[in-house]
């Protein structure tokens, strides 16, 4: 039975809410299926999200790992293609962490590639109606931490692992900032998780961004 990690954030930089972890509890309500599903919510904090990501991953094993977390400004449902090997954070952590010109991992490569389809995703939330585009950075701070940390630990395994970012939920962020339905965020972590579970290749389809 395939097993699939899908993991959240809680709230950080003084909010009271983050989308990232109320869609992740909402999909894991409604999940059906033969899949097995594991969820979590994860601490933003450098040292917490990504040990408790390499214990999670210890634990189940997982085929497909799916990360999500809060870009607030963002329009669109935003699967990440590229992780970087650098903390270097403009607002502490959860505990007063603020890491400077840090490696993620010491010695780690540069950078990796999402092993997720995500221009599938991308392509299969476009379809349902929910506006999606790729992303080509995932900043320098937890959410890029934990995806780094989710790609070194599965690197040249069968485990298949990314990152989308999300934008708030309506009626949590900051005024005027953009924002989609809860109830879209849960429903385009249902399909990103159907199809990073149902596709091992990414389709081919232009993507990439001018400068
Ligand atoms: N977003 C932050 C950390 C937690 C979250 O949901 C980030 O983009 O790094």
């Amino acid at each position: 039975m395939p097993t699939l990690l899908l993991t959240g954030f809680e709230p950080f930089a003084g909010d009271t809410v983050n989308p990232s972890g109320d869609a992740v509890r909402a999909v894991a309500e409604r999940w059906t299926g033969s899949d097995r599903l594991i969820t979590e919510v994860l601490p933003v904090t450098f040292d917490g999200a990504i040990a408790r990501m390499a214990a999670l991953l210890d634990e189940h094993r997982p085929d497909v790992v799916l990360a999500t977390g809060l870009a607030g400004g963002r329009t669109a449902v935003t699967p990440e293609r590229i992780a970087v090997n650098l903390a270097d954070a403009r607002i502490p952590d959860n505990v007063g962490h603020r890491p400077q010109d840090a490696a993620v991992v010491e010695g780690g490569p540069a950078a990796y590639f999402a092993t997720l389809p995500v221009k599938a995703i991308s392509a299969a939330l476009g379809a349902a109606g929910i506006p999606s585009t790729l992303s080509h950075t995932a900043g320098t701070f937890v959410c890029n931490a934990t995806m780094y940390a989710a790609l070194h630990a599965t690197e040249g395994t069968a485990t298949r692992a990314g990152f989308i970012h999300l934008p708030w939920a309506e009626g949590t962020g900051p005024d005027g900032a953009p924002s989609l339905p809860i109830e879209t965020i849960r429903d385009a972590l249902e399909i990103a998780a159907r199809v990073a579970l149902a596709s091992e290749d990414d389709v081919a389809a232009a993507g990439g961004e001018l400068s």
